[in-house]
């Protein structure tokens, strides 16, 4: 085997340690409290998660009955900056949402 022939993904690591595998997955989520105004979350999922009205407030609902629902899944450093945007906006306007993620 020539050195251009050798490729290190398939003929030295595992599939598991290969660096072309995919990044790990988060799932962001919100969790309902009895305090933020339904339409301050319909704004905030249109906002922050890019839904629609109709998809906002289908998310909204879910959540409220629910108890959490799921606002996207995203790559490590998306999900941190969204859950960390979107707390620091309910804090901003003195609501107690909170905003998570957990490994999808
Ligand atoms: N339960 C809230 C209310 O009745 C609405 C709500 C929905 C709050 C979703 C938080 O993540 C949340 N006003």
């Amino acid at each position: 085997m020539s050195k251009a022939d050798f490729n290190l993904e398939t003929d030295l690591l595992s599939r598991d340690e290969s660096a072309l595998r995919e990044p790990s997955l988060y799932k962001v989520m919100l969790l309902n409290d009895d305090f933020t105004p339904m339409d301050f979350v319909v704004d905030l999922l249109m906002d922050f998660f890019a839904k629609s009205a109709e998809e906002a407030t289908r998310i909204m609902l879910n959540v409220h009955h629910q108890g959490v629902g799921l606002c996207g899944i995203y790559t490590l450093e998306i999900a941190e900056t969204k859950v960390t945007q979107v707390n620091q906006h309910a804090r901003n306007h003195g609501h107690p949402l909170k905003c998570t993620m957990e490994r999808n």
